[in-house]
């Protein structure tokens, strides 16, 4: 027992030195809690989706866990609102900054604010363009091409057996953001071997429900025959089923669907049969982040990219891992 606290003490001493080292205020011990006082500044995206708000709780949950103190701020998906963020963690002398960046370019001033301050970035979720990849030590998150890519590759084993073209309206998430960009391209790159498959409508719908509703409405009004619906996440898709429904029509059946995501919502949509096919990409990001934030602030090797292990779901394997479903 002994051994082990002393153990703890000196994990947690070597922890601080490093973190006051590198410009941090874990030596003051200002943030209480004891262990390592690890300070922690989080700039979140916002709220826009249900992957975001399991994503929030398991970053909050896993800092608790982990004894890291957590400064957190919903940029209400505003670039300029993240960039503020970081900037007042930079002020106030955090160990480590964490952020989700909304979109993916327009980071180097801050992030070289942040390197001259000696306070290590981590991006979770979304990454970055910046080609000076020591602004940040590493990317924590899902690769987004290959999410894409198996929407697609789903879409051209469906219709393997037709040569009729198959019209695609496509919602694309937050313009600019990393995930959209790359979903929409893996997509694109499967789907474009085949000259039958058509996006005759392609549109942001800021990964909402209300905006997926709204850009679906206008993709109907505007395109009679729409074959398959390819959303970005389950949020618009859930949105669309709502116009596709509200405009006579069935959703999985007149028009088929494919999300990303998994979230519960959609899976229970995919298990009702609405949506046809969900490419997931998890949320549970936070006990990750923790672990790496801890080496990163004790001066250790981290990867430059770690990559969510993710999976994919029809309707029958959407009913059998609906109830055990985290988020
Ligand atoms: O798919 C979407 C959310 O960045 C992976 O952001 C995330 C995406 C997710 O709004 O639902």
């Amino acid at each position: 027992m002994l051994k082990r606290i002393s153990a703890l003490m000196l994990a947690g001493l070597t922890a601080m030195s490093v973190a006051a080292c590198g410009g941090g205020s874990g030596g003051t011990g200002g943030s209480g809690g004891g262990g390592d006082a690890i300070t922690m500044g989080f700039s979140q995206v916002g709220a826009e989706s249900g992957w975001r708000t399991a994503n929030t709780k398991s970053v909050q949950d896993s800092a608790k866990n982990a004894g890291v103190t957590l400064k957190f701020s919903d940029a209400q998906q505003k670039q300029e609102n993240q960039i503020k963020a970081i900037r007042s963690y930079i002020q106030q002398k955090v160990d480590i900054i964490a952020f989700s960046p909304v979109v993916e370019s327009g980071w180097e001033t801050v992030l070289k604010e942040a390197k001259d301050a000696k306070i290590p970035v981590i991006l979770t979720d979304r990454a970055v363009d910046s080609k000076d990849t020591t602004l940040y030590k590493t990317f924590l998150g899902s690769d987004f091409i290959e999410e894409g890519k198996k929407a697609g590759q789903w879409l051209v084993e469906e219709y393997k057996s037709s040569t009729d073209p198959v019209n695609i309206v496509e919602l694309q998430g937050t313009t600019g953001s990393a995930p959209a960009n790359d979903r929409k391209a893996g997509f694109a790159e499967v789907i474009g071997a085949e000259s039958k498959f058509k996006i005759v409508a392609s549109q942001t719908g800021d990964f909402t429900r209300a905006k997926g509703k709204e850009v679906m409405e206008a993709f109907l009004k505007s395109n009679p025959d729409i074959d398959v619906l390819y959303a970005h996440n389950d949020d618009m898709g859930l949105g669309a089923i709502e116009a596709i429904e509200g405009a006579g029509k069935v959703p999985g059946k007149d028009i088929k669907i494919i999300t990303v995501d998994a979230v519960k919502d959609g899976m229970q949509a995919l298990s009702d049969g609405k949506i046809n096919f969900i490419v997931e990409c998890s949320p549970l990001l936070g006990p990750q982040l923790m672990d790496l934030a801890k080496k990163v602030i004790k001066g250790e090797q981290v990867p430059a990219r770690v990559v969510t292990e993710e999976t994919t779901f029809n309707q029958e394997q959407a009913k059998q891992a609906l109830s055990t479903r985290q988020y």
